[in-house]
């Protein structure tokens, strides 16, 4: 086998743990992939089996059709169906209406360390709540089906308000992450030609209020299609209203009913739910489109298998919504199936490193969803702040955004889920809409072993290959791909909003012939099958399991008056995974000192975001090109991470080896220069 390893950890691909209470839903790994093959075999009826779960508005003429573009595929063609009735009045009209919904904890504090803010909304009350605002937004603001809305709010419940309201409206919607630039706005804004814009005042962050509106009107001055601005009142800030173009929402829903009906739109299967931006190697974010059907599909499916959802648990899912973990499973996942889920404003270190331990305890949490880098930051406090609350009530964990290295696998599964509850780290990513590589406890558990993502769940046909597109064989590292389509991939009618050919090119055109949906990780397959997903084999890094583009880090950084060229790549951080590293080349005349350092630093994060500065930068004379002039990312990243260089003929290709070697020295000689 060959040693892989993260974040400096080498993985155990012999370990396994079976836990003995779970021994109803225990199989064997033969018995695993003796079903996994069965719903491989029967794709398509496997997945109309699994949407026959949800309730249909009208019914599906197709399982599964070609789209008009090529690998777009529609799942469930004909069929009309909404989202936001499936997670709202389904429940209403049944056992769940009375049951809560959601519960939200605002940031604030008391003295004795206590939430100041507290809301819980049954379903019956969610429902209303939508319905008002979907009122509002219909009758004030014009609001109608295939209308385009922007979001950029924080973590308070008007946001899953709005996803809902939209969705029922058939207004397809984007949201973008509360840490993101006015220039990143305006990008989305523009692309989808959003003409709805949704914030808030500012929100709290480690006690400290951010600002949000500010940023909204930079971004607006950058848009044409805006034409109006709906803003809730959240930090009490006086903040400036544009006349005509924004409006309050508590003033939009004064002239609202107190329960109006608003019916759900019966939208096509296949048309349009939301638009997520997400990064790739080259170019800015890709605008990727997920539907009302096939998603729903993949969601309600996988929080059974993977979440083992049942209606006594409460669940906390520890995402930010304007990232695709939340959207799926903060909001959609967990309402599909008439969960509790719970959502918190604030950080998990402050004010105290058990803001999380400390909300399992007071709502009895049952299944907790977090990242690797939450755990290791959380872990580096010692195992105190978890002891001091009473944790029993967790059954399950799972993992995401990230590989999880086996000591962070074990200090969840040891410390946080005393050794009772499935620790899992599921993969999947913004294109797939949901979980495809996970253990599923909740119908076929198959061992765990520290820090591998485990066997692909039923219907998901993964695979690991090489570059002619050929399984490796098992201990081998390859490309991760899924060479069949599934319910909630990227959706008609494009894939990434307007843009097809790119679409075809990004996923699909890897290995030519194969209709294989390229993912862009590297994996290894072990001698069970067990899929370990170990980081990305393109120029997409992973800062906290936020995805960021280098490419989009150094246009940012290009776009600096003293700059010439820049080039980043990812170097290896103990908490939070990867940390965007920053070599710059300065224009003629311009001195390289601590000043200039600091102002690129600040100047990243003013153009990106706040999750974007670089952890380090550096000056150079010159980038390593190969000799069609591209940047050598690999030989810089072998530099950053402080790795030898190792065999430089494999960089012959590309360039001449004493040119390799020159361009090494001159990037070693100015990182050691700043250490
Ligand atoms: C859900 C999400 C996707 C990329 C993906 C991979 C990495 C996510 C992982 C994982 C190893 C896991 N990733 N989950 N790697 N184990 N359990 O994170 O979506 O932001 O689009 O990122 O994240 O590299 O390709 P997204």
């Amino acid at each position: 086998m060959e040693e892989v390893t993260f974040v400096g950890e080498a993985l155990p691909f012999g370990e396994r743990i079976t836990l003995s209470d779970w021994n109803h839903r225990n199989v064997s790994v033969r018995k695993y992939f003796e079903l996994h093959k069965d719903s491989i075999e029967n794709i398509q009826e496997f997945w109309a089996s699994k949407a026959r779960e949800l309730e249909w508005l009208s019914p599906w003429t197709k399982i599964s059709e070609p789209g008009a573009h090529p690998h777009v595929t529609r799942w469930f063609p004909g069929g009309r169906i909404n989202i936001s009735h499936l997670c709202l009045d389904r429940h209403v009209s049944g056992k769940r209406r009375n049951k809560l919904s959601l519960i939200w904890e605002g940031e604030p504090r008391d003295e004795k360390g206590g939430p100041m803010e507290v809301r819980k909304y049954t379903y019956y009350e969610l429902l209303t709540e939508v319905n008002r605002v979907a009122y509002a937004f219909r009758n004030e603001l014009g609001l109608k089906r295939g209308d385009k809305a922007a979001l950029y709010m924080p973590m308070i419940p008007e946001l899953p308000i709005f996803l809902l309201a939209l969705a029922r409206l058939g207004v397809v919607f984007t949201a973008v992450f509360s840490g993101f630039s006015a220039e990143n706005l305006a990008l989305r804004i523009k692309d989808l030609g959003a003409r709805t814009i949704l914030t808030a005042d500012g929100f709290y962050r480690r006690g400290k209020v951010i600002k949000l509106k500010e940023t909204v009107d930079g971004a607006v001055s950058l848009s044409a299609t805006v034409e109006s601005v709906v803003v809730v009142k959240r930090a009490g800030l006086d903040v400036h209203m544009t006349e005509g173009r924004d409006h309050w929402l508590h003033d939009l829903l004064e002239g609202a009913p107190s329960s109006p009906e608003i019916q759900p739109e019966p939208v096509e299967s296949d048309s349009p739910l939301y638009v997520l931006y997400t990064s790739g190697t080259t170019g800015g974010p890709k605008g990727i489109i997920h539907d009302h059907g096939g998603y729903a599909t993949l969601l309600h499916t996988t929080m059974k298998e993977v979440f083992d959802m049942k209606d006594e648990d409460v669940y906390y899912c520890t995402a930010d919504i304007g990232w695709v973990t939340g959207h799926s499973y903060i909001v959609f996942g967990p309402l599909l199936v008439g969960a509790t889920t719970i959502m918190y404003e604030g950080t998990p270190d402050y004010p105290a490193p058990d803001t999380w331990w400390a909300i399992i305890e007071r709502y009895g949490v049952s299944i907790f969803y977090t990242t690797p880098t939450g755990t290791r930051m959380l872990m580096k406090f010692g195992d105190d702040p978890v002891k001091k609350h009473d944790l029993s009530t967790l059954r399950l964990i799972h993992s995401v955004g990230e590989p999880i290295n086996p000591s962070a696998w074990r200090w969840l599964y040891d410390v946080v889920g005393q050794k009772r509850c499935p620790v899992g780290s599921t993969w999947w990513m913004t294109e797939t809409g949901g979980i495809m590589i996970s253990y599923a406890p909740g119908t076929h558990f198959v061992p765990m072993k520290p820090g591998a993502n485990g066997p692909p769940l039923p219907g998901i046909d993964a695979e690991v290959v090489n570059e002619a597109g050929e399984p490796v064989s098992p201990g081998t590292k390859g490309f991760l791909v899924i060479k069949k389509p599934f319910p909630g991939m990227p959706s008609p009618p494009t894939g990434i909003w307007g843009d097809p050919e790119r679409y075809a090119k990004v996923y699909f055109e890897k290995f030519p012939g194969k209709n294989y949906f390229y993912t862009g990780d590297y994996a290894v397959k072990d001698t069970d099958g067990y899929i370990w997903v170990a980081g990305r084999a393109d120029e997409v890094l992973k800062v906290a399991g936020h995805r960021i583009g280098t490419y989009e880090l150094e246009s940012a950084l290009v776009s600096h008056e003293s700059v010439a060229e820049a080039a980043v790549v990812a170097g290896p951080d103990a908490v939070k995974g990867e940390v965007p590293i920053a070599f710059v080349v300065l224009k003629q005349g311009r001195d390289p000192t601590p000043e200039l350092t600091l102002e690129l630093k600040k100047w990243t994060k003013s153009k990106f975001g706040s999750i974007a500065e670089p952890s380090q930068l550096f000056f150079v004379s010159r980038l390593p090109k190969t000799r069609s002039g591209k940047i050598m990312r690999r030989l810089i990243k072998a530099v950053a991470s402080g790795s030898p260089l190792g065999d430089v003929t494999t960089l012959e290709d590309e360039a001449a080896v004493d040119e390799v070697q020159n361009a090494y020295q001159d990037l070693k000689r100015a990182v050691e220069r700043i250490d």
